[in-house]
């Protein structure tokens, strides 16, 4: 074991012991011993987010552990951002409307997911979270998106974006756009069934699948 990926392990650890001074000595370390902050923020913060998920749902932790893991979460990506190196062009690749369907209000993998892309060179406008189907297409019209994606953390809020499908197509918008999902419940064979062009794991997954879809 490296002593990068030693870094990376207990930060994933330090996350799901919510150990927020742990996170931010932990960040420093990335910082000077220069992991890559995108590595640090994928394997080793939401790593430990999903480990704090596996102990809600062995009832090892409730709602409020929930809650503090968000923030300490958010506590190491904040001070990790300004580290990401951002892409040099100053052209737009392209335009993404984002947002976390209706019902459901989890932003953390959302919001890393639009860093990505914006570091990579994209333009994002995030609707933020329980965005109704309507704010996806008129927003999505109003920017004159390539890229309509959409983020579910539930298997009940997650057919909500068949919804935002069946909108597009009543509308006859559907073929304006690109349309991505992802969040944990999610897969390819959702996206295939809805209709979508594409799913991805995570956040350097995403930035892959719309560079694949935009070829740009
Ligand atoms: C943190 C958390 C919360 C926090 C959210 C804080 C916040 N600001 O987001 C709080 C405490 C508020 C919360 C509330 C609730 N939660 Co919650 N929560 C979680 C938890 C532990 C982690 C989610 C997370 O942030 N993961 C870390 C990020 C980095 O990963 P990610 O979200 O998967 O995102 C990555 C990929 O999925 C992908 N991605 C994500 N979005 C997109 C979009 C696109 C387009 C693409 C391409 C990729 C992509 O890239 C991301 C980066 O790699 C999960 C457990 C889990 N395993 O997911 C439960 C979980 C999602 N929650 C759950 C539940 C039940 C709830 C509550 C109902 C609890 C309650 N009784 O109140 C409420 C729901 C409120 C609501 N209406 O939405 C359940 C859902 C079960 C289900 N039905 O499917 C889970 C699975 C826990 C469990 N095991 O039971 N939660």
């Amino acid at each position: 074991v490296t002593e990068h990926e030693e870094i990376i392990t207990k930060l994933a650890e330090a996350v799901s012991a919510l150990n927020s001074k742990l996170v931010i000595e932990l960040t420093d370390e990335v910082i000077n011993n220069g992991v890559d902050p995108y590595v640090a923020i994928n394997e080793g913060l939401a790593v430990g987010m999903n480990e704090v998920g596996h102990k809600y749902s062995i009832g090892e932790y409730f709602v409020p552990e929930l809650m503090l893991a968000a923030k300490v979460m958010n506590i190491g990506v904040e001070r990790l951002k300004p580290h990401i190196v951002a892409s040099e062009q100053d052209i737009s690749k392209g335009r993404i409307v984002l947002g976390t369907v209706k019902g459901d209000i989890h932003n953390i993998g959302k919001d890393l997911v639009a860093l990505m892309w914006r570091v990579s060179g994209y333009e994002v406008f995030d609707l933020g979270i329980d965005v109704a189907p309507k704010s996806f297409v008129d927003k999505a019209e109003e920017v004159s998106a390539d890229v309509v994606a959409m983020s579910a953390l539930m298997t009940t809020t997650m057919a909500n974006m068949r919804e935002v499908m069946d909108l597009f197509r009543d509308l006859g918008n559907r073929d304006k756009y690109k349309v991505v999902i992802g969040g944990a419940p999610t897969s390819q064979i959702l996206s295939d069934e809805i209709g979508a062009d594409g799913y991805a794991q995570d956040a350097a997954g995403a930035v892959r699948l719309v560079t694949e879809l935009l070829g740009r």
